[in-house]
């Protein structure tokens, strides 16, 4: 087996949509402008370490079916440092800018947090190399509080401070790390924040240990001078049954209560969303009315299963209707779109790494595109703006001006006959209209 697992396959490029090599980019042309940016800068793809490299395709019924070198012997330096060098050599071959870890996805396993600290720093040095040689950038480093044993009730959440101070140990090093290596932000997800049953659970003090947990990684963050974005990643449920980040609502709460909603944004995984009861796009504009759309974790579920299968992106109207939401928000500041996406337990050749990122980036791309279109017509915003119209009438602006009471609106009613005539929302005569960009 050659040191290079993905040494057989050649560099993917733009090909158009005409393109009869499989592995080509039929969409995604990284210098073509839309909307005056190229694609690269608005789309930002990354690469995740966990399900692509670490992950060997085990499942609850049945061992890993995956044959990649660095997975089949011991778990030891060797491993871990053929696991770094070919993921950054795959990321290249995508030819995409960005890939995304957690600690424990790049270092040795560590048995004590002297250890812990220790292979984290030989990983960082290997990393910074990797950088360099293959020309590629960290989008987001983040820290594993949710495999081991120690972390079964939560790390920030858990009962125990032993545990707490724990995780702020991995955090703090996750943290220096994605600094050193230049990220563009720092994603906590919290996996097993949250509970499982209340009978042993004490909701306040798990929720303000959570909240002081953030103001410290916060105030590390100054600390350090870290100039990225500090993430939360919204789930509603899996591993634990309860979670404190439910949803981007639901973060935002906890981010006001805290007193972070302007040093936290949020990093939406479109499976998260749908888990959580809404659509992706919902997620993503819930994130930017609030002020606090960061980042995106791309992957989708399905239609029949109530999991997290965190299956590659497919649909080109869930992206285009996603992108329309990241357009709106003005497009990512220093977010991109990573990959939170494993191929299925069958696809056990190197080839299927390539299938599921390179129809994924061409997905997405096309999502961009058609949004854009959409938005160039006019026709979507025209009608959106057509309908709220009256807010900017005279009744309107009297409704919020400061002095108007509830009793001078009802009174204006009155005196004025008001007999509102409902108005068609014109749903399908819209969801002709995207699809006639599809
Ligand atoms: C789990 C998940 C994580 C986070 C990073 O559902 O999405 O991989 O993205 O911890
Ligand atoms: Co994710």
């Amino acid at each position: 087996m050659s040191a290079d697992y993905f040494a057989s396959f050649d560099k993917i490029t733009y090909a158009g949509p005409e393109a009869t090599s499989e592995l080509s980019y039929r969409y995604y042309d990284k210098d073509r402008v839309v909307l005056g940016k190229r694609m690269e800068d608005h789309l930002r793809f990354a690469v995740c370490m966990w399900h692509t490299f670490c992950w060997p395709g085990n499942d609850i019924f049945g061992a890993g079916t995956f044959q990649r070198p660095w997975l089949s012997g011991p778990a030891d330096a060797k491993a871990a440092a053929s696991k770094r060098a070919n993921a950054l050599s795959f990321v290249e071959k995508l030819d995409v800018p960005f890939y995304c870890f957690h600690d424990v996805d790049v270092m040795e396993p560590a048995n004590t947090a002297a250890e812990h600290m220790a292979h984290l720093a030989d990983a960082v040095d290997h990393l910074e190399e990797l950088q360099q040689k293959h020309g590629r950038k960290l989008l987001w480093g983040t820290a594993n509080l949710f495999s081991h044993p120690r972390f079964a009730a939560g790390g920030a959440t858990n009962p125990d401070p032993e545990v707490y101070a724990f995780g702020a140990m991995q955090v703090r090093g996750a943290l220096d790390a994605t600094h050193r290596l230049g990220g563009s932000g720092y994603v906590l997800w919290g996996g097993r924040e949250g509970y499982e049953t209340l009978l042993n659970t004490n909701l306040g003090r798990e929720l303000d240990n959570f909240g002081r947990f953030l103001s410290l990684v916060v105030e590390h963050k100054h600390k350090i001078g870290f100039k990225g974005t500090i993430l939360i990643e919204p789930k509603p449920h899996e591993p634990t049954k309860h979670q404190y980040d439910f949803d981007t609502a639901t973060v935002y709460g906890f981010l006001k209560r805290y007193g972070l909603e302007n040093e936290v944004k949020v990093n939406i995984e479109a499976n998260h969303a749908t888990l959580s009861g809404h659509t992706f796009e919902h997620e993503l504009a819930m994130a930017t009315t609030l002020g606090i759309f960061g980042s995106i974790d791309a992957n989708r579920g399905d239609h029949q299963n109530g999991w997290d299968t965190d299956q590659f992106p497919n649909s080109v109207e869930e992206l285009t209707l996603a992108l329309i939401e990241v357009i709106r928000a003005g497009g990512f500041t220093d977010g991109g779109f990573n990959f939170d996406s494993k191929v299925r337990r069958q696809s056990v050749d190197a080839e299927d790494l390539f299938h599921g990122h390179v129809g994924a980036i061409d997905v997405v791309a096309r999502g961009l595109l058609n949004a854009a279109a959409l938005i160039e017509d006019g026709r979507l915003d025209a009608f959106r703006a057509e309908r709220y119209a009256g807010w900017t009438g005279e009744l309107g602006q009297l409704v919020h001006a400061p002095a108007t009471s509830l009793a001078d609106i009802a009174d204006l009613a009155i005196a004025r006959d008001l007999r509102p005539a409902p108005k068609s929302g014109k749903q399908e005569r819209l969801e002709n209209l995207i699809n006639r960009f599809i």
